[in-house]
């Protein structure tokens, strides 16, 4: 039987990547959009993989969509990747965030449990629901303490997830995923927003970068590879939670050292640090264990942030170039 996965966020760094991996695996992709724009679609196209996908109109927020979403794909699997996924506009905008990433996760839930209780569900859950973290490194059993509109969201989406499973036995699984990145990646994360600059810097175009919290520590894994961590929970007998991370933590200064001195730049020539990007309550460290999907997933990083970012830095080099030449 062909698999069928019907993916919220498809528009999405993550949501990319998964139809990418999922359409080399033979899947019929279905992706819900909140409108047919194509503007929105250019991570897919640069996939290649945007003739792949099946796109449905539809919002996480308005529950009569997800129904006929998934009347529509009868999916074998959804992929709960739709979120306001901006930590630092979770403050100017709480309620937006809570209403999609906590009740948009009850909705899809139930248009699932409704009309095809039998599907494979996965949530994107996220190391910022550790926050205030008092431990060297976060598993699964580290007990969570979000510090933003947004990290306390995804605590609740994520604990609506469990109950879901607990209370009507579906396969729904939660991958709690340490910050990820890519060359896909937002600019108003902070390591896309290094990266584009590095670039402007470097051919001309721009002299200095603004940020906040340079002392922050992260850990920083390749999207691509995190993905197929979210394919493989599905793929489990038994659905669960799991932490998905590399291991290493690095801060926003010494990310800053490697991009720019990837371009031959020194960072401190450019940076500045400005008190009004800092966050109200910030997450001062990540580091994530991800053992127990190394034991049972059989999934390891494979990218390590010094060449992520390099990557990085080079997309945004021929990027900006296209831009000057154009
Ligand atoms: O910030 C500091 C900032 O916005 C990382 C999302 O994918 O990962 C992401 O959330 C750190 C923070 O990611 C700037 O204060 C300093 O400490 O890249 P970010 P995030 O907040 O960690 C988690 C796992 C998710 O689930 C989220 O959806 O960098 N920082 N200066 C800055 N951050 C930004 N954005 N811009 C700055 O200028």
């Amino acid at each position: 039987m062909t698999k069928r996965a019907l993916i919220t966020g498809i528009t999405g760094q993550d949501g990319a990547y998964l139809a990418q991996l999922l359409h080399g695996k033979g899947y019929e992709l279905f992706g819900l959009v909140a409108r047919r724009g194509t503007e929105s679609l250019w991570r897919l196209r640069e996939l290649g993989v945007e003739q792949a996908v099946s796109l449905i109109q539809g919002d996480l927020t308005d529950l009569s969509s997800l129904f006929r979403a998934v009347e529509t794909a009868q999916p074998t699997e959804v992929y709960n990747l739709g979120a306001q996924s901006f930590v630092g506009a979770s403050w100017a905008q709480p309620a937006v965030t809570a209403q999609v990433n906590s009740i948009g996760v009850v909705n899809i839930l139930e248009a699932v449990r409704r009309s095809r209780p039998e599907t494979r569900f996965y949530q994107a859950s996220s190391s910022e629901m550790f926050g205030l973290v008092r431990n060297d490194a976060q598993d699964e059993s580290t007990p969570f303490y979000p510090r933003s509109p947004y990290g306390v969201s995804k605590l609740a989406g994520h604990w609506f997830t469990v109950n879901y499973r607990e209370s009507y036995g579906m396969h729904a699984s939660s991958g709690i995923l340490f910050n990820h990145e890519s060359p896909l990646r937002g600019l108003e994360f902070v390591t896309r927003k290094v990266t584009d600059a590095v670039a402007r810097i470097k051919l001309g175009k721009q002299s200095e970068l603004r940020l906040g919290n340079i002392d922050a520590q992260r850990d920083w894994g390749f999207a691509g590879d995190y993905v197929e961590a979210m394919w493989l929970m599905l793929q489990q007998d038994k659905p669960d939670d799991y932490v998905i991370a590399t291991g290493t933590t690095t801060t926003v200064r010494e990310m800053c050292r490697i991009a720019f001195s990837h371009a031959g730049l020194n960072y401190e020539n450019h940076v500045i640090v400005d008190p009004k990007l800092f966050r109200p309550a910030d997450v001062d460290m990540l580091r994530g264990n991800a053992a127990k999907a190394q034991r049972v997933l059989g999934w390891r990083p494979k990218t390590e942030v010094t060449t992520l970012l390099r990557a990085m830095v080079d997309a945004d080099m021929r990027r900006v170039g296209r831009e000057r030449a154009a």
